[in-house]
């Protein structure tokens, strides 16, 4: 994204721009400062990179940073060094406005007084950052896979999906998505604080959230009745067996012979008070020892396609409002795709829960047996796996969604990942990690370890 500041004209560049194009764009809209806004953390090396490039061509203006991802750690550690012009984290859009005033003002003392601070606060914070001592301990990777989280296999029979290998999903029914809209987090995205519906109820911000709520089921209608929008999907299922090296592997067949793919998954690492485990996802599959035939599920959903023909409709109109409205829909969809997907799954493709029902609150409480984890999810946030699951599912060929070389996904409202059945998996954080871990990673990634450094920056106990 670039911003104008004549009355802050925005120049939306749209989402996974390059460095250059941005930088050209800015040049030739000939914009007072640059904003950056980032989702999934290779984002923030992506961030890196444009203040490198700012650096490089000679840029003087602003930068400002935002976006679920990013801190001010991280920009005061990454981004700012890199950059001799002004740099700032800005957490919230609502302090977008005051910031930008304040960078664009024609008052010079007080641009420069900020520009000064917020330079002198970064230091500060790279100062503390440097002296940082953890009073954390961590175990070393063997010892953590020892404390592993215990599943007894003794007799148990992992269920059989209906089907091996995949199955692709068209034109999916939007009415039929539009039921498992989970609204809280739509409200949260326009900043509005509270749950769905008890939100309408709210002295502050009930009667915004009403209208808000409205204006979106007046698009939803539209999107569903004229087909704005069309929601596609592909789904599979594999034999696999977890390995004593936290990685899942995935056979062609049933005579489980060949491994023709394999999953690598984290281990918390942190000690543990007694009793505690320390988890990994590949506990909930059942060891190769055991000689249990367990499987692992993998889906890609997405509900983007079609939506930017409408978004250019509206900001062509100048109707920015709409523009993010339908983006927020769509995003809901996606997410509703991957709830009725995941219900399918276990009620008819897998189907190892047939009976199951549950209504819409107990969907979003996951009141269900089975995960549904999605790479850069806290239990496995390295996003490179991204590029296992388009190979297992063929995902481009068969839906369009794309994946960027930095495994972002396109169109953007998209949702990827494992589903597993055991009914004692369950959601975790993998915390930071040691460095140990992160050269066994690499190793089993065929990676090198500063590549694997990389795409785990954001989980490393460590500095690099
Ligand atoms: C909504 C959402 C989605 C939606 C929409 C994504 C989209 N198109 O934007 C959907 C369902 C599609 C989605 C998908 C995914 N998501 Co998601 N998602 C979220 C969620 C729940 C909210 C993000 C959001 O929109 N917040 C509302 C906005 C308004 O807030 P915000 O982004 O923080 O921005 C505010 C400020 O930062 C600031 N700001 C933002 N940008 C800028 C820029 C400038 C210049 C300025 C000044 C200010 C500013 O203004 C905003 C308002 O105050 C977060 C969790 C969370 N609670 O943050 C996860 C989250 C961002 N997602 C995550 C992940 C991993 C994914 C997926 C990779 C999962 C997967 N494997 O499928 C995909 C990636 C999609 C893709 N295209 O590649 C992770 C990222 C973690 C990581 N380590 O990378 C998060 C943090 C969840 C988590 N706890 O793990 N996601």
């Amino acid at each position: 994204m670039v911003l104008g500041c004549n009355n802050y004209d925005i120049v939306d560049l749209g989402v996974m721009v390059p460095a250059d194009k941005i930088l050209d764009a800015a040049i030739a809209e000939k914009v007072d400062m640059i904003g950056l806004s980032g989702l999934i953390t290779p984002s923030l090396d992506e961030m890196v990179h444009v203040a490198k490039e700012m650096q490089r061509r000679g840029f003087t203006m602003p930068l400002l940073i935002g976006g679920a991802t990013t801190s001010r750690t991280h920009t005061a550690v990454k981004i700012e060094p890199q950059y001799s012009g002004p740099v700032v984290h800005v957490l919230d859009a609502s302090r977008s406005v005051a910031v930008a005033s304040t960078l664009a003002s024609s008052d010079e003392n007080a641009r420069s007084n900020y520009i000064l601070e917020t330079k002198k606060d970064y230091a500060a914070i790279r100062e503390q950052r440097l002296n940082r001592t953890s009073s954390k301990k961590y175990l070393s990777i063997k010892e953590a896979r020892a404390n592993k989280y215990k599943i007894d296999w003794a007799g148990y029979q992992a269920p059989r999906p209906t089907f091996l290998g995949v199955k692709v999903f068209e034109e999916y029914d939007l009415e039929e998505l539009s039921n498992y809209i989970d609204w809280t987090p739509f409200f949260a995205s326009w900043e509005l604080k509270g749950k769905y519906p008890d939100i309408f109820l709210d002295e502050t911000v009930g009667e915004l959230s009403r209208q808000l709520f409205n204006d979106a089921q007046s698009i939803l209608r539209r999107v569903i009745d004229e087909k704005w929008l069309t929601a596609k999907a592909v789904i599979g299922f594999f034999p696999a067996n977890a390995t004593e090296s936290d990685s899942v592997e995935l056979y062609s067949d049933e005579g489980r012979g060949g491994v023709f793919s394999k999953l690598h998954f984290l281990r918390q690492q942190v000690e543990k008070t007694a009793g505690q485990p320390n988890v990994c996802l590949s506990d909930f599959i059942a060891p190769k020892q055991t000689g249990i035939e367990d499987y692992i599920g993998v889906f890609a959903v997405s509900t983007g396609f079609g939506i930017d023909k409408w978004v250019k409709q509206f900001e062509d109109n100048h109707d920015d409002y709409n523009a993010i409205l339908l983006k927020a829909i769509a995003d809901r969809l996606a997410e509703a795709f991957a709830e009725r997907m995941h219900e399918r799954v276990r009620k008819e493709f897998w189907g190892y829960a047939a009976s199951e029902t549950l209504d819409s609150q107990s969907l979003i409480e996951e009141k269900y047996d089975g995960i549904r984890p999605a790479p850069g999810y806290p239990a496995c946030p390295e996003h490179t796996e991204k590029r296992t699951l388009w190979q297992l599912l063929d995902v481009e060929k068969n839906t369009g969604i794309k994946l960027t070389e930095s495994c972002a996904m396109w169109p953007a409202s998209a949702v990827s990942g494992w589903y597993f059945s055991h009914p004692e998996s369950k959601y975790f954080t993998t915390g930071q990690l040691a460095k140990d871990q992160v050269e066994d990673y690499a190793e089993r990634k065929g990676m090198t370890v500063e590549q694997a450094e990389k795409w785990l920056a954001s989980v490393l106990n460590y500095d690099v």
